[in-house]
């Protein structure tokens, strides 16, 4: 036979086009698109279902150390699993450098949890927590150069937040080595002072999570994060975006020609504040950072997406179990929600819920939903062309969905390594039926059928997005 696979009868959306057509596949790659392809091994009959380059989740947290007592609910086999429940064939996870700690040291860590347990592809961010002369001058440019395009930052957390010097220096390795910079925006110091304020008032509950960290501590942050940037000439993304005020600052800049591109997630389209004020300990579900806030701005998110201020939709999926005394009810939890680990699991509710709460109620079209769920992941990250559409010469990666299927989201459904899901009880219309990772099927009809393993490493290309616009 001609092909290995061919993908028959189905409607193909990029995020460009929407065309009716048949996929043949070969040795992992797409080999032809068209019609009567002729044969092949396999024929999936895609009749009524949409064709769609596979997810591409490129913020997502596995097998992070996460503070004494505390662990994360996935590994890289749980959490690659979940990804490819929710129709995902690459993920992009965090490499976290602790104090003291060289970048090879944490990638020797990371590499080692990943190696032969993943079920789609995986890449790294790294995480800058100690900018030493060393790791500035030698390793982070040596690093990029071997495939680790991008790195985060945080402007907040004990541990973990930088100074705006800081900032500004790894700002400038990235200028020079044409990494991208994704950054936290959390003004720590009022954070710290809230808390404190918080906390002596008796205010301890998980709903004061939010209370804590409020919109100025984030636009604040996100307002500082782009001058810093512009100051440097260095493009940078702002990460989990929650409200109307930080995506301002952002759409300003981009009015301004600056490359400031912004990213949003499920929960801040989804949740609100209220969330946190469930009975007992239940608010702890729905802590993660920036917090969830009101309907407005979960309108403020959605024209965002809509307008194209946020170029990509991850999950932040950042997972603790709810039941435990290594997640979310740890001993010293129940004191303050100081003690709450910050994160919620997404990586499978991702793309249903934008599908659904998007493509479905006609907020976003099709191909916008391809963009935001893969395309644009692949193009911002160094991945475009060989990850991220569907296109001769690209990776067999691929999801058919059935825009009609109708689901109520409960934790079953999304195979993690969590005990609950925040997003219980949500009505889906549109669920994804296939995934499949260079040719080869991972989950068909809510089984797993792929091998562990299989995922591979994805060294990455630096980015288009992240040359800097050469002012200076
Ligand atoms: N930031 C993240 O990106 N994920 C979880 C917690 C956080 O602060
Ligand atoms: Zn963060
Ligand atoms: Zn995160
Ligand atoms: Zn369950």
């Amino acid at each position: 036979p001609s092909f290995d696979t061919i993908i028959r009868g189905g409607t193909v959306a990029t995020a460009a086009d929407t065309f009716a057509c048949d996929i043949g596949i070969r040795d992992g790659l797409i080999a032809a698109l068209g019609r009567d392809l002729g044969d092949a091994d396999r024929v999936i009959d895609a009749t009524g279902l949409l064709v769609l380059p596979g997810g591409i989740d490129s913020h997502v947290h596995f097998a992070q150390p996460s503070g004494p007592g505390i662990v994360m609910a996935d590994g890289f086999e749980s959490g690659t699993r979940s990804a490819a429940f929710g129709g995902n064939t690459t993920v992009l996870p965090f490499c976290v450098q602790q104090k003291g700690q060289t970048l090879r040291e944490a990638l020797k860590a990371y590499h080692a949890e990943a190696h032969g347990q993943c079920y789609v592809d995986v890449s790294f961010h790294l995480v800058i927590a100690d900018p030493t002369d060393q790791v500035l001058g030698q390793e982070l440019p040596a690093l990029v150069e071997d495939g680790y395009t991008s790195f985060k930052v945080f402007m907040t957390y004990e541990g973990m937040a930088l100074s705006d010097m800081e900032m500004l220096q790894v700002m400038s390795v990235a200028r020079r080595t044409g990494a991208l910079v994704m950054i936290h925006a959390e003004n720590f110091d009022a954070i710290r002072f809230l808390v404190d304020k918080l906390e002596r008032e008796g205010h301890v509950a998980p709903r004061y999570h939010a209370v804590s960290r409020p919109i100025p501590v984030e636009r604040e942050a996100t307002h500082r994060a782009i001058s810093l940037a512009e100051l440097v000439d260095v493009p940078i993304m702002i990460v989990h975006v929650s409200n109307g005020e930080a995506m301002e600052e952002i759409r300003r800049a981009q009015a301004k020609g600056l490359k400031v591109y912004g990213e949003t997630c499920p929960q801040y389209l989804v949740l609100t504040e209220k969330d946190l004020e469930g009975l007992n300990m239940e608010g702890a579900k729905y802590v993660c950072s920036p917090p969830p806030r009101d309907k407005d701005s979960q309108e403020a998110c959605w024209r965002g997406l809509e307008t194209g201020v946020f170029s990509v939709f991850s999950s932040d999926h950042c997972p603790f179990r709810y039941d435990d005394p290594a997640g979310k009810l740890n001993p010293k939890s129940r004191t303050s929600f100081r003690w709450v680990p910050n994160g919620i699991p997404g990586v499978a509710a991702r793309l249903p819920i934008l599908f659904s709460e998007g493509v479905s109620k006609g907020r976003i079209d099709l191909n916008r939903f391809v963009a935001l769920s893969a395309t644009n992941h692949a193009k911002t990250y160094g991945l475009y062309p060989r990850k991220g559409t569907i296109a001769i010469g690209s990776d067999a990666d691929i999801a058919i969905w059935d825009p009609e299927r109708r689901r109520t989201l409960t934790h079953d459904l999304l195979k993690d390594g969590s005990d609950y899901t925040p997003y219980e009880g949500i009505e889906i219309t549109g669920w994804p039926v296939v995934t499949m990772v260079r040719g080869r099927i991972v989950v068909q009809d809510g089984e797993l059928v792929g091998e562990k393993g299989f995922g591979a490493y994805l060294a990455r290309e630096k980015s288009p997005y992240a040359a800097p616009r050469r002012e200076f």
